[in-house]
């Protein structure tokens, strides 16, 4: 697969080139026993327009003054056919200028060979450069994209004009970002550039904390076992998008299983070697694999490259091969009397059979057949991708000849004595040197040059497959990928759309498990990819408030978890309001046990001078009254939303006025008591001076007020924001302060209720007319029931009814004061007048004062 081009000016200079025109070998018939160079088969239309165009560029090179003016440009090409193996054979050949049955161009023709430009795929650079590079002998390749070429310690010799897959693996997983998936399937060829290409990939999306779903790879050799296994996984896989890291050539098999298995409802992330290929970019396959998003090389146009590759026909050279095999395979033709076989392939398809793919077409050529009635990729000048690259590879070659050519002795840069290399007569490691360094402007404007590590910078298109109105696949760009100077970044086009081929036709959506809902918390599942979890609900009082939260926060004081767990909502404040149902009943029963005891004041007012009113001590009655008043009213200020000086004002008030209630009933039940046992010592004994009965009332006042005094300044009941006891709301209620001051208040209250109690019960046989001593009696009992009954009932209720069965207290107590004491005695003033005069009042009881 020898072309050579020997032109005679001065000196001629060889370029090799390396080119994939076939796309496989024919698998060795097993009963050759002697290794003999494989054959090829399965022409690739693509490749060869690859090839024609360094042929052109080379032949630009020539014609140009500028740029190598006293040397020509050569060339050798050898075919790769895509494989390892053959890429090999022909880099030796290279080296070592030795091939069987063909004349060795360097030597017969004088020509130097100065490098090679290509080697194809990925693995065949690899393999090629191993050797290569172990002489220097330069070698610029126009596709090779695997990440492992960058290394010059491996590769010194490689450069390369496309970038490094490095960038397009970043790209994919800022894509993938950009779209919210977090769960991807691979599918890689079974070389370097898939194998390398993924494992990037991986290595990013690791980064991104992303997940790969499954890793896949074609066969190179088709293999049913393996294509299957491959086939599975992305049948079985949740993952809706797979990220298929392979050339257009080993992918074709297995587009053709997506399609036998009908395997639709995928958004597949093409790699840059099949986003804009037309073997993939079939109209058939629209269904399976539209909608694709890739990165592909930018386009461009050169100029007159079109016409060239329409000059082309078998009759010109009857010894160029390839072209007749063109001419062959695109008019499925034989060729008259040419020795090259029509075009057989040996694949074994999926059924497993061999399978002719072209039987041999008993046709014949004519010659006349139009190329331009032809649709073919060879033709297509529409995307010029890989093309260009490879006229940019030519031209770097060209422009590193041609600075050596221009080196002044003297300012050279090679050892000794800054000498220079000389046309045609250099090393391969001096071309290296100025093909490392080279840096030329494209005839479209762009800068071409090598970084360190012999790889070109700039930027992807991204092009997503939409179908056009003539029902042809059209590759539209939606936006861009750029990658210089330190940035990477995804641009996207405005206004652009994207088809997306998903069942909805939205955006694919692409989880292991939905992300969890607000309320709930990520929860690890042991053993598996980060991206599948369970969601797991908040605990109370904590909050997830955004979907996909790793942990739940916890609310803050004031606040608890809603129902949902979605939200922190404050807390619901708890008190004995007065507009709620129990609160405005107290109120009520406050208000009307005031009135009732006011009425009975205005009684006794209007009765003041009756004897009833008069008999033991009207100022005590009135004083009880007074007090009754201000306990019954007490009850208010234990309502509504507590304050800090509500909580002080409602024990003092309560306290207070039960001190003066009970004190002036101590008075009077004194008097009673004194009365009593003068009737039994029958002694002279005094009586007690009224102004005593007040002293006692006085002093048990005083003394009360002095405990309320140091209990407000020494430790004053507060409001207390009770949040232990229920988690979804706040308790307002008072806290006592000091529990020892509110005892000794209370205890006072006590021992004055007690004493009342004794001194009456000892006096309950004096006969009384108007039962005063009875009732004082029946009333303390019923203020110790009510008190006593009081305690186990506080102390098992919360929050606001705790309050509200205090002011029962309160209210019962004083109701019942209020009915024991002034009850009777209103009865007989209103209802029986009769028994309110002096004689019923006197008699043998010595009682009376006035
Ligand atoms: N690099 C791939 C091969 C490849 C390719 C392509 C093959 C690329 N672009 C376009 C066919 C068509 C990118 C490799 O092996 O490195």
């Amino acid at each position: 697969d020898l072309n050579g081009y020997v032109d005679a000016k001065n000196h001629t200079i060889v370029v090799g080139g390396l080119f994939p025109i076939h796309s496989r070998t024919i698998p060795a018939n097993e009963s050759v026993l002697e290794p003999v160079s494989a054959k090829c088969e399965g022409f690739n239309f693509r490749g060869f327009r690859w090839m024609k165009t360094m042929i052109h560029t080379i032949k630009e090179i020539n014609e140009r003054e500028d740029i190598l003016p006293n040397t020509t440009l050569g060339y050798q090409i050898f075919d790769t056919c895509f494989t390892i193996s053959k890429a090999m054979e022909s880099a030796l050949v290279f080296l070592t200028g030795q091939e069987e049955n063909k004349p060795n161009i360097r030597n017969s023709t004088g020509a130097y060979l100065a490098g090679i430009i290509g080697s194809g795929g990925s693995s065949l650079s690899i393999a090629a450069s191993r050797i290569l590079g172990l002489y220097y002998l330069p070698q610029v390749g126009y596709f090779s994209s695997c990440s492992s070429l960058s290394d010059k310690f491996q590769f010194p010799s490689y450069i390369r004009t496309i970038a490094s897959d490095q960038h397009q693996s970043k790209a994919m997983v800022q894509l993938i970002q950009h779209f919210g998936w977090v769960w991807v399937g691979t599918i890689a060829a079974d070389d370097d550039y898939g194998k390398y290409g993924v494992k990037t990939f991986k290595d990013q999306m690791e980064k991104a904390n992303l997940c790969i779903a499954f890793s896949e790879t074609i066969p190179k050799v088709y293999s049913n076992e393996k294509m299957q296994k491959a086939v599975k996984a992305v049948r079985s896989s949740t993952a809706r998008v797979i990220v298929l890291y392979a050339s257009d050539i080993d992918l074709s098999p297995f587009v053709l299983e997506m399609v036998y298995h009908n395997i639709t409802d995928r958004t597949w992330i093409a790699s840059e070697a099949w986003i804009t290929s037309a073997l993939i970019a079939k109209p058939e396959y629209f269904p399976y694999f539209g909608g694709s998003i890739g990165f592909a090389i930018p386009r461009s146009d050169i100029p007159g490259l079109k016409e060239f590759l329409y000059d082309v026909h078998p009759s010109k050279d009857p010894s160029d091969v390839l072209t007749i095999e063109f001419w062959q395979t695109a008019f499925n033709c034989t060729w008259p009397n040419s020795s090259v076989p029509y075009n057989v392939d040996h694949r074994v398809n999926m059924t497993g059979k061999e399978d002719r793919l072209y039987a041999m077409s008993d046709k014949f050529c004519t010659g006349g057949e139009k190329l331009e009635e032809l649709n073919n990729t060879y033709l297509d000048v529409s995307q010029l991708r890989i093309t260009n690259n490879v006229k940019q590879a030519v031209y770097a070659m060209a422009h590193a000849l041609d600075q050596l050519s221009r080196c002044e002795e003297g300012r050279g840069p090679f050892l000794p004595g800054s000498s220079c290399a000389y046309l045609p007569d250099f090393e391969p490691w001096q071309l290296m040197y100025y093909v490392k360094m080279v840096r030329f402007i494209t005839h479209d404007g762009k800068i071409v040059h090598f970084n360190v590590n012999g790889d070109v910078e700039g930027h992807y298109d991204i092009i997503n497959w939409q179908l056009d109105e003539n029902g042809e696949i059209a590759f539209v760009k939606i936006g861009e990928y750029i990658f210089d100077n330190k940035k990477f970044e995804l641009v996207f086009k405005k206004n652009s759309t994207i088809f997306w081929n998903t069942k909805s036709s939205g955006l694919p959506h692409s989880v292991c498990t939905d992300v969890c809902p607000p309320g709930t918390r990520k929860g690890i599942r042991q053993g598996e990819p980060i991206c599948c979890f369970d969601c797991i609900p908040c605990a109370d009082g904590h909050v997830s408030e955004r979907a996909g939260q790793r942990e739940c926060d916890q609310c803050g004081e004031d606040y608890w978890s809603n129902e949902q767990k979605s939200m922190c909502v404050l807390k619901e404040v708890e008190f004995l309001a007065y507009d709620e149902a129990l609160g405005f009943t107290l109120l009520i029963l406050s208000i009307f046990g005031a009135l009732v005891v006011l009425a009975v004041m205005i009684v006794y007012m209007i009765y003041r001078q009756t004897p009833l009113v008069n008999a033991n001590d009207r100022e005590l009655s009135f004083l009880i009254q007074v007090s009754l008043i201000i306990t019954v009213l007490s009850s208010v200020l234990f309502i509504g939303k507590p304050y800090n000086w509500s909580c002080m004002a409602r024990q003092v008030t309560l306290a207070l006025g039960f001190s003066l209630c009970l004190s002036s009933t101590l008075g009077k039940t004194i008097s009673l008591f004194f009365a009593y046992r003068i009737s039994i010592s029958k002694t002279r004994f005094t009586f007690m001076h009224p102004f005593f009965r007040k002293i006692i009332v006085l002093v048990s006042v005083l003394v009360e007020v002095g405990i309320c005094i140091a209990y407000l300044v020494l430790q004053p009941p507060r409001v207390y924001k009770n949040m232990e006891s229920q988690n979804i709301k706040i308790i307002l209620e008072c806290n006592e302060g000091s529990i020892e001051f509110l005892c000794s208040l209370f205890g006072i209250d006590a021992f004055l209720a007690f004493l009342c109690f004794l001194t009456t019960f000892v006096a309950r046989q004096l006969p009384d007319n108007y039962y005063e001593g009875k009732c004082i009696t029946f009333g303390m009992l019923v203020f110790f029931i009510v008190w006593i009954s009081f305690v186990p009932a506080y102390l098992s209720t919360k929050g606001k009814f705790k309050v509200a069965v205090e002011i029962f207290a309160i209210l019962a107590s004083s109701y019942g004061l209020l009915g024991c004491i002034f009850a009777p005695k209103c009865f007989i003033i209103l209802l029986r007048p009769k028994r309110n005069t002096d004689e019923t009042v006197g008699g043998r009881v010595p009682t009376v004062d006035r």
